[in-house]
Formats: C-alpha cells, structure tokens, sequence
C-alpha cells in the first residue's frame, strides 16, 4: 500500500528518524515535539503583537539589565511549560533566567536531555515588526540519571549538543533544526496548524555576498577586524563581489538569510561589550553546531566557538559565523 504523504509535518519527520536508530528511546523527538508546540504558542502571539496590550515593556529589566518585553516573559514561560511538564528534559537554562533551573521530579529527573535557550531573541525589535526568534542547544546530561541535574550538565562545550535549532517568527514562521544528521528546515502551515518539511538537509553556500555587522561599532572593533571590512567593501567581481552589507540587528534574521544564501555575520568585541556581547550558551554555541552540520565555520575570532568550554551560564563572546570560504578569508586577517 503506497501511503501517499507530500509532505513531512515535524512530527513525521522526527518520527522517522528515530525509526533509524532502533534503539533510540524517542525522547530527543518528543522533545523537538515540545518546542514545536511552544512555538505554535507564540507564534500566536507574536502575530498578532500589534492588536493586543502585549507590546510594549513588561516593566522588568532582566538578567543581562534589557528591558524585557511581554513576550518575552510569555516565550519564556511557553518553552519552560512544555519542558518541564514533559517527559525529556531534566533541566532548563533561559536567557530570561539568572539561573538554571532543576525540575526535579521524578519523571523529569529520569530524562537525559537539558535545554538552552533564549527564548525570544531580537525582542527590542518586537515593536517595529522586525523577524524576531527562538534559538535552542540540547545537551545530553554528564549528571547521574534519576537524580536531579546539576550545573555541569549546562556547562558543556557546544561540540557536545545533540541538537540545536531556531524558530524565526518573520514572514513565514520556520524551525530549523540541526542534529548531526543535518540541517532541515519546516514551514508552520496554517491550514493545518503543523510545522512542514520546506527547506530538508539545508547546506550553507561556502561562499555568498553579504556580511552582516553594525557599522554603528566600527571604531571599536579591532584593527584587524576593521580591514577585513574595509575588504568587504571593495570586492570586484572576480573576488565574488560586490558584497552586500545586511543587518537588520535581529540575530535569528540575519543568521537565517546567512545560513540560507550564503554570508558572514560579525559581532566583535567592543569598548561596551569588551568580550563580545552575544551569549556563548544560548546563542552562539548553538548557531555554531548549526552552520557547522551545514558546512559553515564558527569562531570566537580566535578559537572555534564549539570547544569553548563556558564557566556560567549567561557568559558572552565574540562571534564570526558563516559561509567557510568568508571565515577562512576573515581567518587570514584574524
Ligand atoms: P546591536 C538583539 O538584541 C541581539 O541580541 C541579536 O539578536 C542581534 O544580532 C544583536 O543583539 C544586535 O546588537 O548592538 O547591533 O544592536
């Protein structure tokens, strides 16, 4: 019988992906599952930010001094709902969040997954209708399992996640995500309320034309990072020029259109933000094992972001992720 199916919806495909692996338990699914729902949760949301009174601050400043938006408290708590009441996460860190948390319960304390993430990335941008996102790492806990996780579970190396991903609430709303596996991306349908395989083993363009950074910052960059954008800017064509310098200040945005048609994108260190102000944990790292599956490159200027090894939690760095052929080249001036 040939079952006739277009297309793969999210649950499908991570279905049939642990059909490959016998012995896999369905845990790393059920989890993907979860933050599928949570994403449907706030996509409602964000979609209609502009109609109801959930714009505007929430009247906190969080951990990292930002003033912190109504959605993002209701990202935060959608994400922590869906973990913490499901059956694969042990534990939780959020951007939103001084500190991890331990969900410490039975269940939950058998499960062998820990989760990252900044729950509503470029949310500054929630009330000018910028792309706004998600970005997730999952790790395999180090703890013992049956008890409750620890802090070492979080503070693992990037090279050490089992997946990771974003969802991009833009003109469509998309999760991508990557295990070792490879990268694939899924459209939300409306018409059926599910994430779609749109965009399957996603691989990143080893070169492209735009490169991403705040020119706002460029004197307080280092030297060597300011010729290579000196460099950007005068590109012939025979050097796979003339670039096109796009940021629109919403990391998810501008790394997606990377990942997609090829780029470099550029957070250096600054007087402000002397080591670089995106967050190792629930940003980099987890963009890192992404465009690395893809074929890409990810650096903290001098190190590959995946072997850092964080010392806490909300932890920054500098970050030059994109196209292999753009990180070599910046690597030749680094
Ligand atoms: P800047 C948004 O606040 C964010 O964390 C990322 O999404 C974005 O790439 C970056 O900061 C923008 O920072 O300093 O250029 O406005």
């Amino acid at each position: 019988m040939i079952i006739n199916r277009n297309i793969l919806t999210l649950d499908e495909f991570t279905i049939q992906q642990m059909r490959m692996f016998p012995n896999a338990t369905g845990e790393l699914s059920t989890l993907l599952r979860d933050i599928g729902l949570a994403a449907k949760r706030i996509n409602v949301e964000v979609n209609k930010a502009g109609l109801v009174d959930i714009l505007g601050d929430a009247g906190s400043v969080n951990v990292q001094g930002e003033d912190v938006k109504k959605l993002d408290v209701f990202a935060n708590n959608q994400f922590i709902g869906v973990l913490k009441h499901g059956i694969s996460c042990a534990g939780i860190g959020s951007e939103e969040m001084d500190d991890f948390v331990v969900f410490d319960d039975d269940i939950s304390n058998k499960s062998k997954y820990v989760v990252l993430f900044d729950p509503l990335d470029g949310s500054s941008n929630i009330d000018v209708n910028v792309s706004i996102g998600t970005i997730f790492g999952v790790y395999r806990r180090v703890s013992k399992i049956g008890t409750p996780c620890t802090q070492e579970d979080f503070l693992q190396p990037g090279i050490n996640q089992i997946a990771a991903g974003y969802i991009i609430y833009g003109s469509s709303t998309m999760l991508v995500y990557a295990t070792r596996r490879g990268v694939n991306g899924f459209t939300l349908d409306p018409s059926i309320g599910e994430f779609s395989l749109s965009h399957p083993n996603i691989k990143c363009p080893e070169k492209g034309k735009y490169y991403s950074v705040n020119h706002g910052n460029f004197f307080q960059f280092p030297e060597n990072v300011r010729k290579y954008i000196n460099a950007c800017q005068s590109k012939t064509e025979k050097e796979g020029g003339p670039y096109n310098q796009r940021y629109i200040g919403s990391m998810v945005a501008d790394l997606h259109r990377n990942l997609i048609k090829g780029g470099i994108f550029m957070y250096p260190s600054t007087f402000d933000n002397p080591n670089g102000k995106l967050r190792l944990l629930y940003e980099a790292s987890p963009f890192a094992f992404i465009i690395e599956v893809a074929g890409g490159k990810a650096t903290n200027g001098t190190e590959r972001i995946l072997n850092i090894k964080p010392n806490n939690l909300h932890e920054r760095t500098p970050l030059f992720i994109g196209s292999k052929q753009m990180m070599e080249e910046l690597e030749t001036y680094l």
